[in-house]
């Protein structure tokens, strides 16, 4: 036994610590679970017109310029309204929605708003109390806007698209596991999460 060096080596022939190594193995190893947990995000894409039920004043339209080159909508009213009072009327446009697994989404909505007064709906899932969704300042264009935050349990939820403003359309929504994600273009539809009538 040596006694005469106390400090702690690696015995193993040749093989010294190398501070490098380390870090490139740590930045490695933390860009394969980033690129994991990427990958094992949950991302449900549904068409706007692709509802399970649908009662006027929400109606669906055509546009070339639309995902699937179709939205829905609360038609504008003549005179639009000018005001955030009560809407005309209780349409909404419900959707059945399979979710893939338990998790934290963030929802968002694919929007074309008329104007200030345009530019929002009610949101319902399941029985949760309706929330306001939309409300931002841009208008006259397709853009994604980031609804709210909720838990979902894997299996089978419904979504509520209600009647807030005249003008106001929805050609796709999105409920996505990756918190980083920001949508850009139209998204590709998860087929196999939407459940349409038989
Ligand atoms: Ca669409």
């Amino acid at each position: 036994m040596n006694t005469a060096n106390n400090t702690p080596t690696i015995s193993v022939s040749g093989w010294k610590p190398d501070l490098r190594a380390g870090w490139v193995c740590a930045i490695v190893l933390a860009m394969l679970l980033i690129s994991a947990a990427v990958a094992s995000a949950a991302k449900v894409v549904v068409e706007a017109e692709h509802y399970y039920t649908i009662k006027a004043a929400m109606a669906k339209a055509s546009s070339q310029v639309a995902s699937g080159s179709a939205y829905i909508h609360i038609p504008l009213q003549r005179p639009h309204g000018t005001t955030e009072g009560a809407p005309s009327d209780t349409g909404y446009a419900l959707f059945k929605v399979k979710i893939p697994k338990t998790g934290t989404y963030n929802l968002w909505g694919r929007v074309h708003w008329y104007d200030g007064c345009g530019n929002s709906f009610f949101l319902k899932i399941d029985d949760k109390p309706a929330m306001v969704f939309g409300n931002d300042g841009t208008y006259q264009r397709w853009h994604w806007v980031r609804g709210l935050r909720i838990s979902l349990t894997e299996g089978v939820h419904t979504i509520r698209f209600q009647n807030r403003e005249d003008g106001a359309k929805l050609d796709q929504f999105m409920l996505t596991t990756d918190t980083r994600y920001v949508p850009v273009r139209a998204e590709k539809e998860t087929k196999q999460y939407v459940i349409r009538p038989e």
